[in-house]
């Protein structure tokens, strides 16, 4: 939390990480430099707004930018540190795309100068800091660059994953512990320098690759966990037994933990990341494959359960929620949005959609006939329900609002309420 009104930081990514870490960097009293290749995105920054839903981070940047401590360009400018925050998407089979933070990188090498630190952020395959420390060395023959050299380095390159969880990221970028991965011991220690400037967190330092395994490590933990819990709820519905009390029984013992059954796992990391392990080493990641495959098909197991229940039933169906998750706006790789879509285009304008965190409906919608509503309107007008998202709205209907209703809950959000008896749905996997 050291204020540093010298330093210059340019961060290249204005999305979900780069804009809120910007903004906690430029609240420290450094100067600080958004990147991005989007004009109104940077537009929008200059004047002090936000393009993405966070809760705090339009008053953060707001102020910071009333400041001039945060600025926003589609061009690069020379800096002491330079932070990657680019997407790294995965193609048709799953190998992962790091163009963007290549591209990040040779933009930076323009400007790069003896003193500079740069990191990378983005989740990434393991060897992708090496990459961007060969790139630079190649752009740029006149600096020393670390690990290539025998003598000190010019500059300082590491990889630092962020770990921020939507909806918290604010309170996380700082309170969260850093795993600081540097391409040297040397380049490690003068990126953790800048860290502790704004993280109250633990710093801890290793190798650039130990630091990328671990970020994609994290997030295949979560995955193959979310699709134990998935696949219990199959079980569960075959034995007809209520899963989510099972889940809780089974939590009282000291020693098990197991996460909560959903729709599937949406949101761009969970549903990705564990793609970059898989592609680098097939022959040893069958648990981590198998786990996106049983997540992946938990759509489709919701798709025909829903399916089979608006088909069996007259009058309108709601859909509550279309968010990946609870109380976010977000809608990337949603579950909820997938089974919605399925629904509008077999049943079109018997199905509603009950989505508090948006004014219209995506265009995915367009000509379906679907209405969006309010939840309000959805108790009074839908004999069926289908709970996709745990919006806190939707946990608070209580029991007598909603007792007569035929609900398929795919969130546990309301254990009190009568279960509907699963049709048999057959398990398919992509392989
Ligand atoms: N989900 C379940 N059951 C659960 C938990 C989650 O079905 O018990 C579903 C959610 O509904 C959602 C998806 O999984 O569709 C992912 O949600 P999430 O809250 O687990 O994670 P993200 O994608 O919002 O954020 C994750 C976090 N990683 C871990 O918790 C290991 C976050 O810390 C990372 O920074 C983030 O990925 C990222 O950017 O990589």
């Amino acid at each position: 939390m050291t204020p540093d009104h010298g330093l210059k930081v340019v961060v290249v990514g204005l999305g979900y990480i780069g804009l809120p870490t910007a903004a906690i960097i430029a609240r420290t009293g450094a100067s600080v430099l958004g990147v991005d290749v989007t004009q109104s995105v940077v537009d929008t920054v200059n004047s002090g707004k936000v393009h993405i839903e966070e809760v705090d981070l339009d008053g953060l940047v707001s102020g910071v930018v009333a400041r001039g401590a945060l600025r926003a360009s589609v061009q690069i400018e020379p800096a002491d540190v330079f932070v990657i925050a680019v997407p790294t998407p995965f193609a048709d089979d799953h190998a992962p795309n790091i163009g963007y933070v290549l591209q990040a990188a040779t933009n930076i090498a323009t400007v790069l100068k003896a003193g500079d630190t740069v990191i990378l952020e983005s989740t990434s395959p393991v060897g992708t800091t090496e990459k961007v420390r060969d790139l630079l060395a190649q752009l740029r023959p006149d600096l020393k660059v670390p690990g290539k050299t025998s003598e000190g380095a010019d500059i300082a390159i590491a990889y630092c994953p962020e770990r921020v969880l939507p909806g918290r990221i604010l309170v996380e970028l700082i309170d969260n512990d850093r795993v600081i991965g540097g391409v040297t011991p040397r380049c490690a220690r003068k990126a953790l320098a800048f860290y502790r400037r704004f993280v109250r967190g633990a710093c801890v330092t290793t190798t650039a690759r130990s630091a990328e395994m671990t970020k994609l490590t994290e997030n295949a933990f979560r995955d193959v966990n979310i699709a134990f819990a998935n696949e219990l709820s199959r079980v569960a519905d075959t034995m007809d037994v209520d899963v989510w009390e099972v889940i809780r029984l089974a939590n009282r013992h000291p020693r098990v933990n197991i996460l909560s059954p959903g729709p599937g796992v949406g949101g761009h990391c969970i549903a990705v990341d564990p793609w970059f392990l898989v592609h680098a080493d097939r022959a040893n990641t069958p648990l981590i494959r198998t786990a996106r495959e049983v997540n992946d098909a938990k759509v489709d197991y919701v798709i025909d359960r829903a399916i089979a229940m608006v088909e069996a039933h007259a009058g309108p169906v709601a859909c509550l929620g279309l968010a990946f998750k609870a109380n976010i706006d977000d809608f990337r790789e949603s579950p909820a949005l997938a089974v919605a879509q399925a629904l509008a285009t077999r049943f079109g304008e018997r199905v509603r959609i009950v989505e508090p965190y948006v004014d219209q409906l995506p265009a995915a919608f367009d000509g379906t006939g679907v209405q969006l509503i309010d939840i309000d309107t959805a108790i009074e007008t839908c004999p069926m329900m289908i709970v996709l998202v745990d919006h806190e709205i939707f946990k608070s209907v209580p029991l007598d609002e909603r007792v007569d209703k035929i609900v398929y809950d795919t969130r546990g959000i309301w254990p009190d309420q009568p279960r509907i008896k699963a049709p048999p749905v057959p398990l398919r996997l992509a392989s």
